[in-house]
């Protein structure tokens, strides 16, 4: 039995008189006692407005607050606090970069590179920066098993490039893409790197030291943690020369009536009041995958993902995206299509014993035409899923078309 499970009550939850079988945690993560318990202390005994009271809550509120970003900062292995700055989610930090970044370094006639395969959250931003600046997007596409290869890093990031955007682990595919290759491709033409960690940090431990990053976005809620709160993590010398990308209270150091003199990172870049709570229970999530650890994480993860592929494998009528045979490093995201039946029908129909996955264009629309398909279903696996999850997802996967009225 797996021992995790306990940590998460959703999981005891019955859904149309059957036991819940999740299996979203692309989508988000269900999250453990100890961080509800994290959040709910907050509420009912220390909530307060942080770094605005002298007082005693909002003290307590400004220290836990400012705790949860140092201990982002040892997670992500980042060389000082002042270089996690906390947003809503990966969203908002990756359009962050596109404002604060992309509109005043860019200029016309520069490219950006990115993969065909990136969530409309790490595309649309760059697709405003490209139509205000005159900026062309300059797209890599993957080889038959989702992978960037080589010869697309060399080909399309040239002297022209100035960001390369792309995601740590595909949300659709699973992929895992080649990190290093990118970024030293990327640093020798002089660009900037931007990496979507919201698919890989729940899954690998990220060191952006090493990665050698010069930022990475990710939110909270795929990662144990609530809604709400996310992380944009920049090397300190470019947050040092980027304007803020929202204005108001808390993000300045001086205001006059005609202009303002605004405050150093990460201050500069969070305006407004903060999700103090938020920040707590990523605090927490931070601490309880750290318990758990990285190594177990991946060990549960890959038996999980490799039974899953096979189990698909033997099921006529499914065809799996990507890397379907488990021959490359892969992150437990399988997307699927079986003949002739909606992805909206297929989860419909898991529903009714259940089983909760998702249907649809996952964002990412431009990698949904390159398969040639509208939408997938896609199941996305966690360290708490069992073995016999799966089993139960095969078993009713199985009884779809026939529900339908197919014959085979
Ligand atoms: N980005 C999330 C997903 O891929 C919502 O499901």
């Amino acid at each position: 039995m797996n021992p995790y499970r306990d940590d998460f009550p959703i999981l005891n939850e019955q859904i149309n008189g059957k036991n819940l079988v999740y299996l979203d945690n692309a989508a988000t993560t269900q999250k453990p006692v100890s961080v509800l318990q994290a959040v709910d202390e907050y509420y009912h005994t220390f909530n307060a407005n942080p770094r605005r009271g002298l007082y005693q809550l909002s003290v307590r509120a400004t220290e836990a607050y400012e705790n949860a970003r140092h201990a982002v900062k040892e997670f992500i292995g980042a060389q000082e606090d002042g270089e996690v700055i906390f947003t809503r989610n990966a969203t908002e930090a990756l359009n962050l970069i596109a404002y604060s970044y992309g509109l005043p370094f860019l200029q016309e006639g520069d490219e950006i590179a990115l993969p065909v395969s990136e969530h409309h959250s790490n595309l649309v931003p760059w697709q405003m920066v490209a139509r205000a600046k005159g900026v062309k997007l300059n797209f890599l596409y993957p080889d038959e098993f989702g992978c960037i290869t080589d010869a697309e890093i060399e080909s399309k990031i040239t002297s022209k490039t100035k960001i390369v955007a792309f995601a740590h682990v595909s949300n659709v595919l699973g992929t895992v893409n080649p990190v290093e290759k990118i970024v030293q491709k990327a640093h020798r033409v002089g660009a900037v790197t931007v990496l979507d960690c919201a698919q890989s940090i729940p899954h690998y431990s990220i060191n952006v030291k090493s990665l050698d990053v010069d930022f990475i976005a990710f939110s909270g809620h795929k990662m144990l943690a609530p809604m709400g709160i996310g992380v944009l993590y920049g090397k300190r010398e470019l947050l040092g020369k980027m304007p803020p990308f929202l204005m108001g209270g808390e993000m300045i150091e001086y205001v006059y009536e005609q202009n303002s003199i605004f405050a150093p990172s990460p201050q500069k870049f969070e305006a407004g009041t903060q999700n103090v709570g938020g920040a707590i229970g990523l605090d927490r999530a931070i601490r309880y995958l750290n318990q758990v650890g990285y190594e177990t994480i991946g060990k549960i993860e890959s038996e999980l993902t490799a039974y899953a592929l096979k189990g698909l494998g033997e099921i006529p009528h499914v065809a799996v995206y990507g890397n379907a045979s488990n021959t490359q490093e892969r992150c437990g995201v399988i997307s699927f299509n079986l003949k002739e039946v909606h992805p909206h029908d297929v989860s419909s129909i898991l529903d009714l014993d259940g089983i909760a996955i998702r249907a649809g264009h996952h964002c990412a629309q431009p990698l949904m035409k390159y398969l040639g398909v509208s939408a997938t279903c896609r199941i996305s696996l966690s360290f708490y899923n069992t073995k016999e999850d799966i089993d139960i997802f095969l078993t009713s996967l199985k009884k779809v078309r026939g529900w339908l009225g197919y014959e085979d």
